[in-house]
């Protein structure tokens, strides 16, 4: 299997997140994606290739052209007023606000456009956010040009980004991004299988309306788990889209046992969609040692995860999201990728 990796991300890090009421040093670091890629090398997984140039402009298929410019300029407006801090948001679009008129400051642009304050902005920024949708991109292509399964190692990830917002450590989404290129260069339907312990807020909402994309959505209970705001069962898709998003909210403590049968039973609907790809947002945070996270998945589990999006027998874009025990994450990581290739 193809790995697609950029070093640019290492430009985005030194930055502080806020979480227990305090700001300490953000878990999603470089040292992530360079032990995913170190792994993917012992292993020999296969040839490890830079992302084609395409810029940002893929992510204009899942996201406004405002939000987009936003990110773009966000870094240097923020220094243009002599700031040098990572850039965060201080208010939030609740519902009530206006949301249709964006501020002209960039303290205001920046709650504008913004789920949380878990997605800070620094000056390598917006060249990793690229980088991580070029790697996206171009592992798609790969797969569509006829690879039974490509693997983008993307930093930063990209599920809790939405059509007009960032948060979550996350600011395009990559997965969603890539399933649009796969509809764009003539497949009629992709499924998207999120695996990650968090619920993929954004690729939700940005297919919920639509019949092209079924979603599929396997983490913790939105009730105990960021980001509390979606993720339950009762979210099926509105409109066209009714019957085309699934969510498999699971308590704190879920082992393999119980977060396999919601897979399998995930996969069992993919099937039954019939798609033409599969893009799986490749989350590791499930696992038992992850500081952020309260599910129980072991090591040996995540061949075992691989190997039944194996048995769907289509082709498959592996795109990367979460993860943070960062030696083991590299294992496990491409654990379902070897697990896949073994099925
Ligand atoms: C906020 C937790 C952000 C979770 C990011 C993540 N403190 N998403 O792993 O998949
Ligand atoms: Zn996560």
């Amino acid at each position: 299997m193809k790995t697609v990796y950029s070093p640019l991300h290492a430009g985005h890090a030194g930055y502080f997140e806020l979480g227990n009421g305090q700001f300490s040093p953000g878990f999603e670091k470089p040292m992530r994606a360079e032990f995913i890629h170190a792994r993917v090398q012992e292993v020999g997984l296969g040839p490890v290739l830079a992302p084609q140039a395409h810029g940002i402009a893929p992510a204009g298929r899942v996201h406004t052209a405002d939000y987009l410019q936003f990110l773009s300029e966000a870094w240097d407006r923020w220094t243009a007023i002599d700031r040098h801090t990572p850039a965060l948001p201080m208010v939030w679009p609740i519902p009530g606000l206006r949301s249709d008129v964006p501020p002209a400051h960039i303290d205001g642009l920046l709650g504008f456009y913004s789920l949380d304050a878990g997605a800070p902005i620094v000056a390598g920024t917006y060249k990793a956010i690229v980088s991580s949708l070029e790697s996206a991109i171009t592992a798609a292509d790969i797969v569509q040009a006829g690879e039974r399964a490509a693997f983008a190692l993307c930093r930063p990830p990209g599920h809790h980004a939405g059509s007009r917002f960032m948060g979550g450590y996350c600011y395009v989404n990559n997965a969603s991004a890539a399933a649009q290129r796969f509809l764009d260069n003539g497949a009629k339907r992709v499924a998207i299988l999120d695996v990650d312990y968090h619920h993929g807020n954004g690729t939700q909402e940005i297919f919920y309306a639509r019949d092209d994309v079924f979603v599929a959505n396997l983490h913790g209970d939105p009730l105990t788990e960021y980001p509390y705001l979606l993720g339950h069962r009762d979210e099926t898709g509105t409109g066209a889209g009714e019957g085309f998003n699934v969510n498999y909210p699971m308590p704190h403590g879920t082992d393999y046992g119980v977060w396999g049968a919601a897979l399998d039973d995930a996969c069992t609907k993919i099937a039954a969609f019939a798609p033409d790809a599969v893009v799986v947002s490749l989350g590791v945070d499930t696992f038992e040692k992850d500081p952020i996270s309260h599910f129980k998945l072991k090591t040996v589990d995540y061949p075992r995860i691989g190997a039944r999006i194996a048995k769907l027998g289509l082709p498959t874009l592996f795109v990367m999201e979460g993860g943070y025990a960062v030696a083991e994450i590299a294992v496990n990581a491409v654990g379902v990728l070897t697990g896949f290739e073994g099925a």
